[in-house]
């Protein structure tokens, strides 16, 4: 037999053994992490293939490259899928990543120095909608808009009277920390008014949108980007949804040859797996879980104690304001859970004064423990640990405790039972 056909465990045991201890992590662990989920078999399948050899510049049936049959057709998949799953008339599936997907649509529609505006990073934008570290905040002229300093709610009112004032090329609604419902329209109104394009970057919360669970921001914003790991729940990587002709074709040509080359044929193929799962009904009940988890999850926490940020939640993630619920850092609840096998991650809370490596929060969501099947019991007993954790985080015994009663619970609700 050709040596390549041997296994990773004989040809590098030390990677194998990464793997191996990852798929123990990922089972034994309540994996709270907002943006993260658990891709199926079939995802993992399709990633894992031989379209990884394939080189594919272009589009389909237009490539830089013979052979391509076959990735076409993968991508014809994805497409139509992806189109049908938004109800799009427009989806570029190549994006590595959102950050490229949302790179990609600025360099469409801006010249370098042109104003954006977005979420700031303190209220739940991401880095790519401006933030002074990232190429957004370094090529563009890039202002933002913060949560209202009472409701730690969007206030339509005063993003309008920022953007009145200082005319941006165009605006981006969404982010990595909100959780409440985002007025679309009144984002599209306040972007007419000063003739600006409208972005909605969903990579949070694009498995609400397309469980028809969450308003879809497809109708009111010239394009939409989105990532199809997280609440989508499969590969990692990005989409673009454009909704006017003439910006898809820009759009498509800032992909490649714009800012990528070789798309990833194997991730595609992948993402036109996890359309087709998203299409399947099973997938609107598993989203209306993931919400009834979050909201029982936030609910439990407030009535411990702890502060929410914003008072609870309308999506699959929720900030817990540490500071003032235990006088912690996020950076120490953070490990401290990890140590009991519950992982979260530190996240700045609006108008934080602490460091993003310190922060006064935490961000807590469901995506992953409802793919493992978990309901209200289980988001109660959760709490419970998370509580007990949070209430004597220099206590090597209770995160002990906790440990054993978070691998118990885990084994009840197993995950990946087909790789062990
Ligand atoms: N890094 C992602 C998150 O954790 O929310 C955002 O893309």
């Amino acid at each position: 037999m050709h040596p390549m056909n041997r296994p990773l465990k004989e040809v590098d045991p030390e990677i194998f053994g990464a793997i191996e201890r990852e798929i123990n992590r990922e089972f034994n662990r309540l994996e709270l992490i907002a943006s993260e989920n658990i891709a199926s078999r079939a995802v993992l399948e399709a990633q894992g293939s031989v379209l990884t050899n394939k080189y594919a510049e272009g589009y389909p049936n237009a490539r830089y490259y013979e052979g391509c049959e076959y990735a076409d057709e993968a991508e014809a998949l994805a497409i139509e899928r992806g189109k049908k799953l938004f109800k799009a008339p427009h989806i570029n599936v190549q994006p590595h990543s959102g950050s490229q997907a949302n790179m990609a649509v600025y360099f469409a529609v801006l010249e370098p120095g042109d104003a954006i505006l977005g979420l700031s990073l303190s209220s739940g934008g991401h880095l790519t909608h401006g933030a002074k570290v990232n190429f957004s905040g370094k090529l563009f002229r890039a202002l933002s808009y913060d949560v209202d300093p009472a409701t730690y709610c969007l206030n339509y009112d005063s993003i309008r009277a920022i953007a009145r004032k200082e005319k941006p090329r165009l605006i981006v609604a969404g982010g990595s920390a909100y959780n409440r419902i985002i007025d679309f329209k009144e984002f599209r109104s306040i972007a007419d008014e000063i003739g600006a394009y409208l972005v909605v970057d969903m990579a949070h919360f694009g498995g609400l949108v397309a469980a028809g669970i969450y308003p879809s921001p497809v109708p009111y914003a010239d394009f939409v980007t989105g990532t199809t790991h997280k609440t989508l729940r499969g590969p990692r990587g990005g989409y673009i949804i454009a909704t006017k002709e003439e910006l898809a074709k820009k759009v498509d040509k800032h992909i490649f040859p714009g800012i990528q080359g070789g798309p990833l044929i194997h991730v595609i193929a992948a993402k036109a797996v996890c359309f087709r799962e998203a299409l399947d009904p099973s997938f609107t009940a598993y989203q209306k879980n993931v919400v009834a988890n979050a909201k029982t999850m936030a609910s439990e926490l407030m009535k411990r104690g702890y502060k929410i940020v914003s008072d609870g939640t309308d999506t699959h993630l929720m900030l817990v304001d540490t500071n003032t619920s235990k006088g912690l850092t996020g950076d120490i609840c953070a490990k401290a859970l990890d140590r009991a096998y519950i992982t979260a991650n530190k996240n700045g809370i609006p108008f934080d004064p602490k460091p993003p490596k310190v922060t006064s929060g935490i961000r807590l969501g469901t995506p992953i423990l409802t793919t493992r099947g978990m309901g209200e019991g289980e988001m109660k007993s959760v709490v419970e640990l998370i509580d007990r954790v949070l209430s004597n985080v220099a206590d090597e015994k209770t995160m002990v405790a906790v440990e054993n009663e978070v691998k118990a619970l885990c084994k009840r609700f197993p995950i990946y039972e087909y790789l062990k």
